[in-house]
């Protein structure tokens, strides 16, 4: 440890922290901007800037090492006066439209303003009011809003890999954008909205496609269900101020039915016939020397980012459809069929936490009727919208459970919303299928938790199944590397584009950095996932009652032909 004075205070810290987190730790409270802990630590903003006794000039605390007997101050005049002006001027070449911008009372800019205490604006700023690229099907950039903190950046480049979006040094012209300022569209964006979850204020936003809904909802013409995504659950709450890993499924289910879907389905259910073709898929391909590994195809921006850049896995992907695209198809021929409901009539809904599913959506390899089999997706943060719009009290709403026919659930289809869910929900089947009897033991810890890459090798029956299983698009990359490189094999993997999966998809709730660099999101919310999971009396796919009906009735068997034309596609770049 060091001692070290901050405002007057003595402190013993650990050595190698940095002034910003030694301050953190003495509850004294430095605004930051651009600071994203382990994400972006460039001291670029300039709003952390503190007195240092003895130093020639003003330095940025979030990457200032702490040392033996520095002498720091945090408000004193010079200090506050740097902030005001590094502030204002942020302020004087930013939009300032928040009364109708969707970050507005989540935004960190508007926060700054307020807790520096700004009045006035001393600076005249470059008028901005340069094109919006609302090209993309997910993500919209909008360049008057950015304060160039660029922590979409080092998300994109460092954290995903993808390395589409860049700063462009030009003095008062610096801005982020794509290469030769093409749009998100022309570039091989993966879609995964991780750039909006980092933005601190509103240049990048997901497509909101709310509209389109709230006038299906009134369109009497059609029959509009929603199903939500098991991720949706733990996080929603959030929104509505509740803690980080609140469960509030009976709240939405609740809200869903208000707003005045016809239906409220579960994705989970789908996730669980999800793991029955899979878990065929794989045990097919194991015996009948298929390509291996048989890689998992959920993430819609795992699929796109496998396009662009690993084209040589794309026979290995599982022909599966994502879980909430199944289940818009089975919605289209099963469901229609049953409740005798014209299948142009029907209206799908999908509430993900993700702003890829939104492209997903519109792929044409994804329609086993020749109309889409999901219409619209929102995100998580949409719904949340859409459910102040609709002035309900959602704090105080009574949980409602989801609709019949295809309510229920169970624990496997719930844990897919966490990284390693769907390699473990899997296990729990394939296992118990080969071997004909049932196991007590279903909790595959080596799969769980939120390290990038997760190895196992599981016995089922007399195989040895090797898994791994990948969250973020850098670890998916250095995955792919290995295997390519020959130096990992493996049977089955699992591959979700977020960091931590589906929890911490690019369409949740977004925490400022205040929260975000202190609490693991990702563990958090994915604790919630598993703790429903072992709430649920049910807890792997095959036991799953709905399932079986529809196998009996409908498709016959995993891997049949019926569900090959339904549940099945072919990703081709
Ligand atoms: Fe996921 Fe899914 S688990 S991708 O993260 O597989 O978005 O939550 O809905 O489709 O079920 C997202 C979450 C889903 C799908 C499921 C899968
Ligand atoms: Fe990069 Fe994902 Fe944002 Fe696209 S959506 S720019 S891939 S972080």
């Amino acid at each position: 440890t060091v001692n070290i004075t901050i405002d007057g205070k003595k402190l013993q810290v650990e050595q190698g922290i940095t002034i910003l987190e030694a301050a953190r730790q003495a509850s004294i409270k430095i605004p930051t901007l651009c600071f994203l802990k382990d994400i972006n630590e460039i001291g670029a903003c300039r709003m952390c800037l503190v007195e240092i006794k003895g130093a020639r000039a003003l330095q940025a605390s979030c990457v200032y090492p702490v040392a033996e007997g520095l002498e720091i101050y945090t408000q004193s005049p010079a200090v506050r006066e740097a902030r005001k002006v590094t502030l204002e001027l942020i302020l004087s070449n930013h939009d300032k439209k928040c009364l109708t911008c969707v970050r507005s009372k989540n935004c960190e800019l508007q926060s700054l303003a307020e807790e520096l205490n700004i009045k006035d604006i001393r600076f005249e700023g470059a008028s901005t009011n340069l094109p919006l690229d609302d090209f993309s099907p997910s993500i919209v950039r909008d360049p008057n809003k950015c304060v160039l903190c660029r922590r979409c950046v080092s998300m994109c480049k460092n954290i995903q890999t993808v390395s589409v979006i860049s700063a462009t040094e030009r003095g008062f012209k610096s801005a982020i954008s794509c290469a030769f300022d093409r749009s998100l569209e022309e570039v091989p964006c993966t879609m995964c909205g991780q750039c909006i979850s980092v933005c601190p204020v509103g240049a990048l936003r997901e497509k909101d496609d709310t509209e389109k809904v709230w006038s299906a909802l009134a369109n009497q013409e059609l029959h509009v269900v929603v199903q939500t995504a098991p991720a949706v659950r733990v996080a929603l709450g959030e929104e509505f101020g509740l803690p980080i890993g609140t469960r509030v499924t009976g709240k939405m289910v609740a809200a869903l039915n208000h707003m005045g879907f016809a239906k409220v389905f579960d994705t989970d259910t789908a996730a669980d016939l999800t793991i029955m073709e899979e878990g065929t898929e794989l045990l097919n391909r194991i015996k009948n020397g298929g390509k291996l590994p048989v890689i998992t195809s959920c993430s819609p921006g795992w699929i796109k980012f496998c396009e662009h850049n690993y084209p040589e896995f794309l026979e290995n992907l599982s022909s599966c459809k994502s879980p909430h695209q199944m289940f818009g198809a089975v919605l289209k021929t099963y469901y229609a069929e049953k409740m005798g409901i014209d299948v142009k009539k029907i209206f799908v809904v999908s509430v993900m936490p993700c702003t890829a599913k939104k492209f997903e959506a519109q792929r044409p390899e994804l329609s086993a009727t020749g109309l889409p089999d999901v219409d619209v997706v929102i995100t998580t943060r949409e719904l949340a919208r859409m459910i102040k719009e609709s002035g309900i009290d959602f704090n105080n709403l009574e949980d409602k459970d989801f609709d019949d026919p295809m309510g229920n659930a169970t624990g496997a289809g719930v844990i897919f919303g966490a990284t390693g869910g769907v390699m473990e929900a899997a296990l729990r089947t394939v296992s118990e299928i080969v071997a004909g009897k049932s196991f007590d033991d279903i909790e595959y810890a080596a799969v769980r938790g939120i390290e990038g890459i997760k190895e196992a090798t599981v016995a089922i029956g007399d195989m040895k199944v090797k898994a791994a299983v990948a969250n973020g698009l850098g670890s998916a990359r250095k995955l792919l590397d290995s295997i390519k490189a020959g130096e990992a094999s493996y049977d089955f993997v699992e591959i979700m584009a977020c960091p931590g999966g589906c929890v911490n998809g690019g369409g949740q709730p977004i925490q400022p950095s205040s929260v975000r660099s202190w609490t693991d999101l990702r563990a958090e919310r994915a604790k919630a996932i598993y703790e429903e999971d072992a709430s649920l009396p049910i807890r792997k796919s095959h036991e799953n009652p709905v399932i079986k009906e529809m196998y009996d009735k409908y498709f016959g068997k995993p891997g049949s032909h019926k569900a090959h034309e339904v549940l099945h596609t072919h990703y081709i770049s």
